[in-house]
């Protein structure tokens, strides 16, 4: 039969068959095992499968894994980790406030969606606790770079709707810092989903990874969505210093501009991009986020062991 992966309990799978619609709970056949690079990612939440049937009850065995699109990533301790597989799209979301709005991890997930060339969403949640006033600024810099951009809240429903209608038929998966309001968007979204959700516990206000694992969730309006879990601090994988500025959307068209074709858009000059950041054609908080990316990525590039999961 033929399925999707849709939760993983323990070392097995749960595999929804594309037959029949019901779940299976399989093994991993070893070969497929021992031929992936890492055995973490021999089966990922969302891939397709082809399983083989075993006993009597909804058991079975995973025999081959279809080629991935679209999958979200990152480095954990030096090595890729693949968090889902097979989406259309990705919803970073963000809060206004508790935690604080981080424009860089914004800007480092759309990294990652640009470099997968997964379609990005940014929904800002939250926005009860904050005068929306002053989001609008941050939500019109990614505006402006053609992203869609949802602003919401749990507490008065605002944005809900549209949102709903973003994840309409589609498969998506969200992202986002633990205590933003993943799950707690997806349960208003869809009721039928009863997502567990928890309190923004410790003082620090990191959240208490509530969801631990991806998870793909069918709606009942169609599509299917993958709650993933929050990301403390979150290392892109595989992307060349070099590339990093050909993800930052926006600096392509000033790129022609530096005198050396190798540009950091750093130290050189005369460099289009700084000269962009400087005319206000290119966000400064965008260009930090640029040169943060830079920095903390090349100490753990040196430094794999440092990534944190
Ligand atoms: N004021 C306010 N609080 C919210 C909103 N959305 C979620 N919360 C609260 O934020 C806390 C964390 O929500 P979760 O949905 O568990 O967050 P999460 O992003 O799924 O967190 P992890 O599963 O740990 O990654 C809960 O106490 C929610 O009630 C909102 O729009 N406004
Ligand atoms: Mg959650
Ligand atoms: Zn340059």
């Amino acid at each position: 039969m033929t399925g999707r992966v849709t939760s993983f309990v323990g070392l097995n799978c749960r595999v929804q068959s594309d037959e029949n619609g019901r779940e299976y709970e399989c093994t991993i056949r070893g070969i497929l095992r021992t031929l992936a690079r890492d055995s973490r990612n021999a089966v990922v939440t969302g891939d397709r499968v082809l399983f083989r049937l075993e006993g009597d009850s909804y058991q079975g065995v995973i025999e081959r894994v279809e080629p991935r699109h679209g999958v979200l990533s990152r480095n954990s301790h030096g090595r890729e980790h693949i968090l889902v597989s097979n989406i259309d799209q990705v919803l970073i979301v963000a809060s206004a406030a508790d935690p604080d709005l981080k424009p860089n991890l914004i800007d480092r997930y759309l990294v990652m969606a640009e470099r997968h060339q997964v379609k990005a969403i940014i929904c800002i949640n939250k926005i009860d606790l904050v005068d929306p006033v002053a989001l609008q600024k941050v939500a019109s810099i990614y505006g402006r770079l053609g992203y869609a951009v949802v602003l919401t809240s749990i507490k008065n429903g605002s944005g809900i709707d549209h949102l709903r209608k973003l994840l309409h038929q589609r498969q998506t998966a969200l992202s986002g810092q633990s205590g933003v309001g993943k799950s707690s968007l997806l349960n208003v979204v869809d009721s039928t989903l009863n997502l567990d959700t928890s309190d923004v516990s410790d003082s620090s206000s990191k959240g208490t990874h509530t969801t631990r694992r991806a998870r793909l969730l069918p709606m009942t309006q169609g599509g299917w969505v993958a709650d993933t879990p929050g990301i403390r601090q979150f290392e892109l994988w595989n992307i060349a210093l070099e590339e990093v500025d050909g993800y930052f959307i926006e600096f392509c068209p000033f790129i022609s501009y530096c005198r050396f074709p190798s540009c950091s858009h750093t130290h050189e000059t005369p460099c289009g991009v700084k000269d962009a950041v400087a005319a206000n054609l290119i966000h400064r908080s965008r260009y930090d986020s640029y040169l943060r990316i830079r920095e903390e990525d090349i100490f753990l590039w040196k430094n794999p062991a440092r990534g944190q999961s």
